[in-house]
């Protein structure tokens, strides 16, 4: 390309394409609500308001309505019937968000219609009228809908049900639900079809067929018809509206002309007439109700409205079939929190509270295998890796962006150096457990090689003919399989949700571990302190580096020493009448980490020599982890007394290490007890809490969407039952 032919195409592809003039390069912005034009199946008019003077017209109205000429210009009072005397009640309605129906009688001789009235924001109020169909009472049909729809108690029973209800409503040839994943690419989950027809169930398409402009006006106009794909589309006259000096906003028309892309797209797939209905949870465009039928097929204005509630009935319920699966995971979490709170106050330890019951861990994000790496522990249970690759796994999300949730479908597609884990850890979806470095909980899920079957290539969704005009979708719908490896089952939006929430509640649970281990040697520690510092047997304590902790008052009496001229072991060699030797041996202590038993003569003040058996021991907290060093010193005069003293010291040493060995509960005293009972009931109201407004964000939104969709349906359910009046009174013959 040259840069001129480059700069065009950009500009193409930035500008909102007209109706009817996009391209495969700028067709996600068509814009599909301005089409200019409605389906020959009905007659569309525009009035000023307050006086009612038609200011556009579809093309086929005088013919479509029996009149001499095209009302233009004309106040509808003039229009033969009674359309302006049944419209007239409805004046005062701002008609915004749903037209709404009457019946009419317009013509000399007079003919019914069913007249829907809605105000685009813009100004000016759209009448689109169509052929009246005998009555049919769809009461029952309605109920009996609504029941069922209400009794399904799984998404796969709603779906496949609410096909079915609708197939004995409008018997096009064949229904699918057609549901939308995170990415927007979409997927037959239910269908009901004519025997003779080929199964779509199960098959995918690209997000690419549906733009993303069209996605949101679906959000708005629950339900489009396609009379006839072979259509001649009817102007609107005059183009422009003379309201807004626009194109008229044919947002909730339902005449309105289709995207001739997506018309082609239709004759390819061999399709002759289309409703569909939109299904919207929580403000998402969740999924659609197609139905496809392969000879041109009219449904009334009462049959759509029963449609439509259909649709929006499902969406209710699809709305609370998803709180209660997100309710059950909810639920999973705060089992497993009780379950390691009440492990940390039984045995002082989490961990068996991840062991007990290792499905609670997988199943709600369905993974194979999990692991939590905290502090120097890895618990995992399912199919895990080894040690050394969880650590690597560990220390690979710690260089990715920090984020509540870190998620991959193929960590070895993402990283060549785990490419080898692939059977076990393809996918991994980890959550930080807290601000230190390595420590998360992950979820793992085994790399699993499968074919997704698209309905047609998803790469190649456009055919370019000889004529740029000419593009269009793919004309082939041949089935299309896509191998794909190296990656998992993908997480879900819900999946990421569950995480996040479990990650929390181990985090919290983690924090209130740590707290109360931190008030428990806290609480520890002054009692040793206290006690140590009490006794007349000389000791000291320094930590690894040999940086004393800890001398007490025999030890500074014995050395005739403050404890500011004793900060570290190097600091004591001068006391001893040997300090060559002393200085040897202590070093060997903090190097080699070699006791240091025998006697010697230490250097009391102006005291003189004193004899001393000396005891400088490493304390080692397991083989290769040193916590410090411990330095008694005897006074050999006073063996008897230090003996006993030595002993006591070693009981406390030993009950220390008994109560570290055996975690902080069995060892406790009742105050620890106590003390962790009153943590852990605080923490757990709080994790409670925490589990609780973890998604009181959504509950607002789901709560609303729910509310404007029992609104809608109650609407809809009041016009049907207008209309059906209407058509009593007007005593047409019953179907
Ligand atoms: C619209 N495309 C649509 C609609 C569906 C599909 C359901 C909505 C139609 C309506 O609500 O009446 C796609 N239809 C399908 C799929 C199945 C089906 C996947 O029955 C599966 C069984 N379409 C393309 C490409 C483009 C495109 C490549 O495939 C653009 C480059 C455009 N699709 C397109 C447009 C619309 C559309 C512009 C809007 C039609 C309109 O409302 O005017």
């Amino acid at each position: 390309l040259t840069a001129d032919g480059d700069t065009t195409a950009k500009e193409r592809a930035l500008a909102a394409p007209a109706f009817g003039e996009a391209d495969l390069s700028n067709c996600e912005r068509e814009q599909v609500h301005l089409a200019g034009s409605i389906q020959p199946h009905g007659v569309l008019l525009v009035v000023s308001e307050p006086d009612h003077v038609v200011i556009q017209a579809s093309a086929n109205a005088a013919e479509a309505l029996g009149l001499l000429d095209m009302p233009l210009g004309r106040s509808i009072n003039e229009i033969p019937g009674d359309l302006c005397q049944r419209i007239r009640p409805l004046l005062d309605d701002p008609l915004l968000r749903m037209p709404h129906g009457i019946r009419c009688l317009i013509g000399n001789p007079a003919l019914d219609f069913d007249a829907l009235l809605h105000r685009p924001v813009a100004g000016g109020l759209v009448i689109e009228l169509e052929r009246s169909s005998p009555a049919r009472d769809l009461s029952k049909d309605v109920d009996r809908a609504i029941r069922t729809i209400v009794a399904s108690d799984s998404l796969a029973m709603l779906c496949d049900e609410s096909a079915r209800l609708l197939k004995a409503l409008i018997a096009y040839d064949r229904i699918m639900v057609y549901r939308f994943d995170d990415n927007g690419h979409g997927e037959v989950i239910a269908e009901q079809r004519a025997p003779t027809l080929e199964p779509f169930l199960g098959l995918r398409y690209p997000a690419s067929d549906i733009p993303q402009i069209a996605r949101e006006l679906y959000k708005r106009n629950r339900i489009r018809l396609l009379v006839d794909v072979d259509y001649t589309p009817v102007p609107l006259l005059p183009a422009i509206s003379p309201i807004t000096g626009q194109p008229l906003d044919m947002s909730l028309c339902f005449l309105r002309s289709m995207s001739p892309i997506h018309i082609q797209y239709l004759k390819n797939m061999g399709v002759a007439a289309t409703l569909v209905a939109s299904l919207v949870v929580a403000g998402r465009l969740w999924g659609l109700i197609a139905c496809h039928h392969y000879s041109p097929r009219h449904v009334p204005y009462a049959t759509r409205a029963a449609c439509e509630l259909l649709a929006e009935t499902m969406a209710t319920r699809i709305a609370a079939l998803e709180s209660f699966q997100q309710g059950n995971a909810e639920l999973t979490v705060r089992h497993l929190e009780q379950r390691m709170v009440a492990a940390i106050s039984r045995a002082g330890d989490w961990r068996s509270a991840i062991w007990e019951n290792p499905k609670a861990l997988l199943q709600p994000l369905e993974a194979t295998g999990a692991a939590l790496l905290f502090r120097h522990d890895i618990v995992t249970v399912g199919e895990v890796p080894g040690t050394g690759e969880l650590r690597a796994i560990g220390e690979w999300l710690d260089r990715q962006r920090r984020r509540p949730v870190i998620a991959t479908p193929c960590l070895g597609l993402e990283d060549p150096s785990f490419a080898a884990l692939k059977d076990v850890a393809s996918g991994v979806c980890a959550v930080p457990v807290s601000s230190t470095p390595g420590e998360y909980l992950m979820w793992l899920r085994p790399e699993q090689v499968r074919t997704i079957t698209w309905g047609g290539d998803p790469t190649k969704p456009v055919v370019v003919g000889n004529d740029p005009a000419d593009l269009s979708p793919r004309r082939s719908f041949a089935q299309w399989h896509q191998l794909v490896e190296g990656t998992s089952h993908p997480w879900t939006q819900a999946d990421l949700a569950a995480a996040r929430l479990m990650g929390e509640t181990v985090a919290g649970v983690l924090l209130q571990f740590r707290s109360v281990r931190m008030l428990i040697a806290q609480d520890q520690l002054n009692a040793l302190r206290q006690q140590i510092g009490a006794s007349e047997l000389p000791v000291a304590i320094a930590d690894r580096r040999g940086t004393i902790l800890l001398t007490n008052a025999g030890f500074e009496s014995l050395l005739g020493a403050s404890s500011s001229q004793i900060r570290h072991v190097d600091d004591l060699p001068q006391f001893f009448a040997d300090a060559d030797e002393a200085r040897q041996r202590l070093h060997d202590l903090l190097t080699i980490r070699r006791s240091w038993r025998g006697a010697g003569l230490v250097k009391a003040g102006n005291a003189g020599e004193t004899p001393v058996q000396i005891a400088a021991d490493p304390v080692m907290a397991s083989a290769d982890r040193l916590l410090g060093f411990i330095i008694q010193l005897t006074d050999l005069g006073e063996r008897k007394a230090a003996d006993s003293a030595r002993l006591r010291f070693q009981d406390e040493v030993l009950a220390q290490h008994r109560l570290k060995l055996a975690g902080f509960g069995a060892g406790a005293n009742p105050f620890h007890r106590k003390l962790l009972a009153a943590v852990v009931g605080n923490a757990q109201l709080a994790a409670f809490e925490i589990a609780h407004t973890a998604d009181v964000a959504r509950i607002p939104e789901s709560l609303e969407s729910v509310r404007t969709s029992v609104s809608r349906t109650a609407e809809l359910l009041e016009l049907l039952m207008e209309h059906a009046e209407f058509a009593a009174r007007q005593n047409l013959p019953k179907h």
